[in-house]
């Protein structure tokens, strides 16, 4: 169950050895390529020469979201354009988009760790493999595409969209792997449901959830109404895309960070010194053989840990847990800090309600007003008796957000299928602070 296994099961020494042979090469190269890197390291006093041990990383410069806004589209790069062959952006919902560009080697690599990302998730070549995450400019479809290719699998590229169609497809083609997000697998269940195809009949096996966060109870919820595995993958289009980082199917327990290619580190988000392993905070990672747009100690923003402890899969890359939210994710709700998926796991434990929720924050007067908008499940409300329950499920819900978050939240039950599906991420929040 291993795409490179002599990489993957190094000893840790010789892991560091690459780790730093390969940053001594990167800083090297971002050095004497790109102005923007060749400032940030003398101002720190650092050339590639002093880069003589994995503790040198903690003086490198981190780099911010920002600066590749500030340096859009092409000026992070570091080979002549010539040598790029692919480009990708994240929209972002302000202002300019991030680019990420790649040479042919980048996009080798990139395909390498989808394929061990595949792999660890217990995908064969005899496997089809459905991949419903959008192709274009998202990282997520060619990603996949490209992994599942290189690992000899038969890749059905459905993209978003169509998602009756999509259904369709799944049965008659005989999917064994559903690629996309967790939030659109849900969406293709249902439809399945109203087209008569139950998924859970189908022969389908695993599914690689990510680019979204999501939560332990969603992936139950998932397994047992689709009859799969469900697996988590996590990616960025600025260090290269899904493959980052990706679960086993043997401990299904935090996402193995390919570190033969991303170093990975844990800072506080406010002071930026380096957590110890264990300890949550947010994700930076340096990028060590990225060729068209090397980045040095990338603040990702998302939040999760580190663990190093032996996994039962025998693979040495550190896991780390599954993302707990995104430091610009995070709402503040009359000062009390919120997460997305703290609300999606108290919901999941509720009778009769669906995983299809929405966070809508608005001001009222001068205070933070935080309305959770939640699907009850069909024919929950059959008789006055039901009601009469449901009202008392959303009492409930709104108890557990106060005792568990310390938020007064209104918790409303709406309608099946009442709430926007997504075809790619999900909009979990909606907030008219901003504009009120
Ligand atoms: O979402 C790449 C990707 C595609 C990953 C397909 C996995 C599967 P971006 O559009 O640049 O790239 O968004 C990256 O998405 O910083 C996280 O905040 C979030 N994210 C990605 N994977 C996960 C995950 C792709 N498994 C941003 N859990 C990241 C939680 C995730 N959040």
């Amino acid at each position: 169950m291993y795409y490179t296994m002599e990489k993957e099961t190094l000893p840790r020494e010789a892991l560091e050895q690459v780790q730093l042979r390969r940053l001594r090469d990167v800083c090297g190269r971002v050095y004497a390529n790109v102005p923007f890197y060749r400032n940030r390291l003398e101002q720190c006093g650092i050339t590639p020469a002093d880069v003589t041990s994995l503790d040198v990383l903690r003086r490198l410069p981190f780099t911010e979201k920002q600066d590749l806004r500030d340096h859009y589209p092409y000026d992070l790069f570091a080979v002549p354009m010539e040598n790029v062959v692919r480009i990708h952006a994240s929209s972002g919902t302000t202002g300019k988009s991030i680019v990420a560009g790649y040479t042919r080697y980048d996009l080798d690599i990139w395909s390498e760790v989808m394929a061990r990302s595949l792999c660890s998730a217990g995908v064969t070549r005899h496997d089809l493999v459905h991949v419903g995450y959008g192709y274009g400019l998202f990282t997520g479809g060619l990603g996949a595409h490209y992994g599942a290719e290189l690992l000899g699998c038969t890749v059905i590229p459905a993209s978003g969209g169509a998602t009756k169609r999509q259904v369709h497809l799944m049965r008659d083609f005989r999917a064994t792997v559903l690629c996309c997000t967790p939030s659109y697998a849900l969406h293709l269940h249902d439809t399945g449901m109203e087209l008569g195809i139950d998924m859970k009949k189908l022969p389908l096996r695993v599914g690689v959830f990510g680019a979204e966060p999501w939560s332990e109870s969603m992936r139950a919820d998932m397994e047992n109404k689709m009859g799969l595995d469900a697996l988590n993958i996590y990616g960025l289009s600025e260090i290269t895309g899904p493959g980052v980082a990706m679960e086993c199917l043997k401990a299904k327990q935090g996402m193995h960070i390919q570190e033969d290619f991303f170093l990975p580190e844990i800072i506080d988000p406010v002071s930026c010194e380096p957590l110890p392993p264990g300890s949550v905070g947010e994700l930076v990672i340096t990028t060590l053989t990225k060729e068209a747009m090397p980045l040095l100690r990338y603040r990702t923003r998302d939040l999760t840990s580190l663990d190093y402890t032996p996994c039962p899969c025998g693979r040495v890359f550190a896991r780390i847990t599954r993302i707990m939210g995104r430091s610009d994710d995070m709402l503040i709700i009359r000062g009390v800090n919120v997460f997305p998926q703290q609300i999606e796991s108290l919901l999941m434990e509720c009778e009769g309600i669906t995983p299809h929720y929405q966070l809508v924050v608005s001001r009222e007067g001068n205070l933070d007003a935080l309305e959770v908008q939640v699907e009850f499940a069909e024919g929950t409300l059959d008789d006055a008796d039901e009601v009469r329950k449901f009202q008392a499920r959303e009492r409930n819900i709104q108890k557990a957000i106060k005792e568990f978050l310390g938020v007064s939240a209104k918790v409303r039950l709406v309608a099946p299928r009442s709430i926007q599906r997504s075809e790619g991420k999900a909009v979990r929040i909606i907030d008219t602070r901003e504009m009120t």
